[in-house]
């Protein structure tokens, strides 16, 4: 019989083994790939790589460096593996368009994510990817966003009469952290117009319990442990109850429960209106989806089951909620350090009469479409992803490199799952595509006739030849959502305050972690905030 003291040994013993077979593989990769001949920076450490450095400084700085010193195609390392960087037009295109399933999400973020909250859109590959994004891409069209966009502005009014209130009678500027306010906004309109659910973010100071759930569930998700990792490489580490799990559990059970509640009143309330062409109204993404799920057009192997659309709830608060208030947030701040911009804005909105203006009322302002434009490639929410090779392949390059035994190439050569980063806010603001003034804010590059050089109009992007949207097959699905939300937002608020900077410029620094945010650097402990003086606009 075994005692316990065998038993464990075993365990560990096999463990050991497993975990060194996994070393051994994983470095034989690494010594053999063909990526350590490119150029690029010297590893800091033989473990850590590049990784301490970069995760130190703001988005992308350390990579704009190393492209002045290694040229606009290298590797980095990033814990003992190496990573392609490339601003290459012709490799993005390659990587987000071909295949078009050759290059996917890290297979390790795929299964934390999709284990946590499902798995939705943003984790699928291959066929199903295909099929969810087929009944999907309806939900999202111009027509749809349209109907939705009344939420967009009276969320936005809402917002305004809030910080009015702040204000008071006597017209006196308030010191408000935007970031916060913007957030809880951003919150209701994804709520309201992704599954037609209150969240009343803006009105209460208690959390929500679905926002609760979420975050507790999206927060471990956030966190990889090393003992993520490690349950990742052995699952069998995965029967240990920890305390977190617990926790995880019940708030796990919390968004099924109130998620097929929302979905039994889709359901009820679409079979109540019927499908009768003009009839039948958009009122949120979750039911639009039920909708496509029954068209004609979809066959029955295509069809989505209760799980996949439920997924889809966490799917759209993961994507949809803090990308579109980061990009909000940093459009103010660019509008405080240039007054002279934030003045001629607010001029082109005071022309419109109606405080509650349509979609289109809103797309047909050129300046305010300007400075969206430029707010989202200088300051792009999510400033870099990346992709893994699923087979061996060559990359093609528009720009030849030279290898570090002096031999030029005008490809790259990738083996399967080596994995490379798409340096979406580097190359938005990348002085070899858009000019010297690349770094600038400039919402007049827009408009002006030659402003936007034609060599931008190589990058792989589905909106504004930018990648702060992506291109390929996992381009964001909600860009018409996010414009049309950040929009409303804008109009309504610089036609109503005036914003000035509460803090020293320098003091503000952007911090990663899925979206730029900006953080303090007097205030470190406090997490992301932009404090702004607010007051109201009085026409002089
Ligand atoms: C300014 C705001 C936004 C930005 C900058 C943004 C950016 C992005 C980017 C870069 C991706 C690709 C990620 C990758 O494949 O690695 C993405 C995917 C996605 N976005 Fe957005 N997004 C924004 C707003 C929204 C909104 C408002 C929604 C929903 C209402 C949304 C829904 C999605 C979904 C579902 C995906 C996954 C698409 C797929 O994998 O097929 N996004 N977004
Ligand atoms: C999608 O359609 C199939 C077949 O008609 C049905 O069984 C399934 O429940 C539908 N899914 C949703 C979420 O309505
Ligand atoms: C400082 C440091 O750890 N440098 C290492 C970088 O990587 C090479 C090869 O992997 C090592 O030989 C160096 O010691
Ligand atoms: C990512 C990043 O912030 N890079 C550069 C952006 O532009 C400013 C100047 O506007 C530089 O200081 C940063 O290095």
């Amino acid at each position: 019989m075994y005692t316990i003291a065998q038993l464990l040994a075993s365990i560990l013993g096999t463990l050991a083994a497993y975990g060194l077979l996994l070393v051994t593989r994983y470095s034989y990769q690494q010594w053999t790939s063909p990526l350590q001949y490119l150029p690029g920076p010297p590893n800091s450490s033989w473990l850590y790589g590049n990784s301490k450095e970069i995760q130190s400084s703001p988005p992308s700085v350390l990579h704009e460096k190393w492209i002045e010193e290694y040229g606009i195609t290298h590797v980095y390392k990033w814990f003992f593996t190496h990573r392609l960087y490339t601003l290459d037009v012709k490799a993005m295109n390659h990587v987000l368009t071909s295949g078009p399933y050759d290059y996917q999400k890290p297979g390790f973020l795929r299964r934390v994510l999709s284990d946590l909250l499902g798995a939705g859109l943003l984790v699928q590959e291959n066929e199903q990817h295909r099929n969810q994004r087929k009944i999907l891409n309806p939900a999202f069209g111009t027509a749809q966003i349209r109907e939705m966009s009344d939420i967009f502005v009276e969320e936005s009014l809402h917002l305004r009469d809030i910080w009015a209130s702040q204000i008071g009678a006597d017209d006196k500027r308030v010191r408000l952290d935007v970031q916060l306010w913007l957030s809880r906004m951003t919150l209701d309109v994804i709520g309201r117009a992704g599954f037609n659910y209150r969240f009343n973010a803006l009105d209460s100071v208690e959390p929500d319990p679905l926002n609760k759930a979420f975050s507790t569930v999206f927060g471990t998700a956030n966190r990889i442990t090393l003992w993520n990792v490690l349950q990742n490489f052995l699952p069998v580490l995965r029967v240990f109850p920890t305390k977190s799990r617990a926790a995880m559990q019940e708030s796990q059970a919390i968004m099924g429960r109130i998620g097929r509640e929302l979905l039994q009143e889709s359901k009820k309330y679409l079979y109540a209106t019927g499908e009768k062409g003009d009839s039948w109204r958009a009122r949120d993404l979750l039911s639009l989806l039920v909708r496509s799920n029954m068209s004609q057009d979809i066959s029955e192997n295509q069809r989505m089951t209760d799980e996949d659309v439920l997924a889809q709830i966490p799917t759209f608060l993961t994507a949809g909620h803090e990308t579109s208030s980061s990009a909000t947030t940093w459009t103010l701040f660019a509008l405080c350090q240039d007054k002279e911009i934030q003045h001629k804005l607010r001029q082109e909105l005071l022309k419109v009469a109606t405080e509650s203006p349509t979609m289109d009322v809103l797309n047909s302002l050129p300046y305010l479409d300007a400075v969206v434009r430029e707010s989202l490639r200088l300051h792009a929410p999510v400033s870099a992803t990346s992709r893994v090779a699923t087979k061996d392949d060559f990359l093609p390059l528009a720009t030849p490199f030279t290898d570090k035994k002096g031999a030029v190439h005008d490809s790259i050569r990738v083996r399967k799952g080596d994995t490379l980063l798409i340096p979406i806010r580097a190359m938005n603001r990348s002085k070899t595509y858009w000019g010297e003034d690349a770094q600038e804010f400039k919402p007049e590059r827009w408009i002006t006739p030659g402003g936007i050089p034609s060599a931008t109009s190589a990058i792989p992007g589905i909106w504004g030849n930018m990648m702060t949207f992506l291109g390929g097959p996992h381009s964001c699905i909600g860009y018409r959502f996010a414009l049309v939300e950040i929009k409303a937002l804008l109009f309504t608020l610089v036609r109503s305050f005036e914003f000035e900077l509460a803090v020293a410029e320098d003091d503000v620094v952007g911090k990663s972690s899925l979206v730029v945010r900006p953080h303090l650097k007097s205030e470190p402990e406090k997490g992301s905030q932009l404090p702004l003086w607010i007051k109201p606009y009085v026409p002089s």
